[in-house]
């Protein structure tokens, strides 16, 4: 500017041309130097946001090329100044979306830190070892809430959690392990269990069933007979004499007698029918489906095979082979029966067979 000055009458001004041009150029490094700054910091503005489309970090990153742009592109000071207002306002909001976004996200993550704790801690299991690193873990966990960095959180949380995993697979394991254990105890008991009830309705010496396990059952079939069209007939077989055989040979040959007979008069005795030793030399035989007319054929062809059969009086083929006949009465389920009814009715007849001789079958028909 200093050319222009005219010399002589000019002359003192022109002593302050190169002081201005001094001033200029500081003014325009410092100026370039703004400029510099004003980039640089731009560009980390940039990088310092998270691509986080939620909060529109796309819109943020244009606005800050936008701005970036005019700086570069040196327009007007009025035209930059205008874009950089248009700017800044919504810069300024996605800063405070972002900060408040990740102070959001923290407080979840604190959140679920608190609630993973407590679940662990309320875990009801007994296994030792298990509680204890479960314990641990709670510790580890309340150790990572005073954790800071957010990333930091996010890394040892999803660490912890891995370990929590394997835990509880390995819980899991043990507990299926010990359920199978349990199952299979379960189910032997039960098998125990049966076999113990079966004995108890059982006769020890005979194996057929026994008065309690015949009273059980008759009264079950009384009771079904009056709800529901079912028949069934009732045999009481007592085997004739029985003391001439006890008496001269012993109990303990008496007793193979009972059992060979109750395996003679299995013979006639199908599934669904009931054999019990009713006391003492007594059977009860209980015909489910049968008439009184099948219940008497069926008695007489018991009989008839009893007393031709020849029983063992001792162990060994050349023991003396004993003969012995059974009386039976005969009996059929009526409507309004009673269980002891029908007994009394199977008993009358039996005790009539023993009148009338022994080695017979007496019907109900028979009594009077
Ligand atoms: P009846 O023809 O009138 O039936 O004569 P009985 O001798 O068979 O009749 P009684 O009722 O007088 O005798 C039955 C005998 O059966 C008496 C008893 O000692 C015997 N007895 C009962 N239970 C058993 C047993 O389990 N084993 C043996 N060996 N004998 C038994
Ligand atoms: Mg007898
Ligand atoms: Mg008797």
């Amino acid at each position: 500017m200093a050319l222009f000055f005219k010399k002589g009458k000019d002359s003192p001004r022109t002593t302050e041309a190169p002081d201005l041009a001094l001033r200029l150029k500081a003014r325009e490094e410092r100026l370039a130097l703004v400029e510099q700054i004003c980039r640089t910091l731009l560009i980390f503005m940039k990088d310092f946001s998270l691509e986080i489309a939620e909060i529109d970090a796309a819109g943020f990153r244009d606005d800050i090329d936008a701005v970036t742009q005019r700086i570069v592109a040196e327009d007007a000071p009025r035209t930059a100044a205008s874009e950089f207002a248009k700017r800044q306002r919504r810069i300024g909001d996605y800063i405070g979306r972002q900060k408040s976004y990740l102070h959001d996200r923290e407080k979840e993550l604190r959140d679920i830190i608190d609630l993973l704790s407590k679940a662990i801690a309320s875990l009801n299991v007994e296994n030792r070892l298990y509680n204890d690193s479960i314990y641990t873990q709670t510790e580890r966990m309340e150790s990572i809430t005073r954790l800071d960095d957010i990333k930091k959180i996010k890394a040892v949380l999803k660490d912890e959690i891995d370990q929590m995993r394997t835990a509880v697979r390995a819980k899991q394991v043990q507990e299926n392990r010990q359920a199978e254990l349990l199952s299979q105890q379960v189910h032997s008991l039960q098998g125990e269990l049966e076999k113990v009830k079966q004995e108890t309705l059982l006769d020890g010496l005979t194996g057929v069933y026994n008065r309690r396990a015949f009273d059980i059952h008759l009264r079950e079939c009384v009771e079904r007979s009056t709800v529901m069209s079912f028949s069934f007939s009732l045999l009481l077989l007592d085997i004739d004499d029985f003391k001439q055989i006890n008496d001269p040979h012993g109990h303990l040959t008496g007793d193979r007698v009972l059992v060979s007979l109750i395996h003679k008069c299995r013979q006639f005795i199908r599934g669904e029918d009931m054999a019990a030793r009713y006391g003492g030399e007594e059977f009860a035989i209980v015909l489910p489906g049968a008439s009184l007319r099948n219940a008497i054929k069926k008695a007489r062809h018991i009989r008839k095979a009893v007393a031709a059969t020849r029983y063992a009086s001792q162990e060994g083929e050349d023991s003396p082979a004993l003969s012995l006949t059974i009386s039976i009465g005969v009996c059929t389920m009526h409507r309004g029966d009673s269980a002891t009814a029908l007994v009394e009715r199977a008993d009358r007849a039996l005790y009539l067979a023993k009148h009338l001789g022994k080695n017979r079958v007496v019907s109900e028909k028979e009594l009077r």
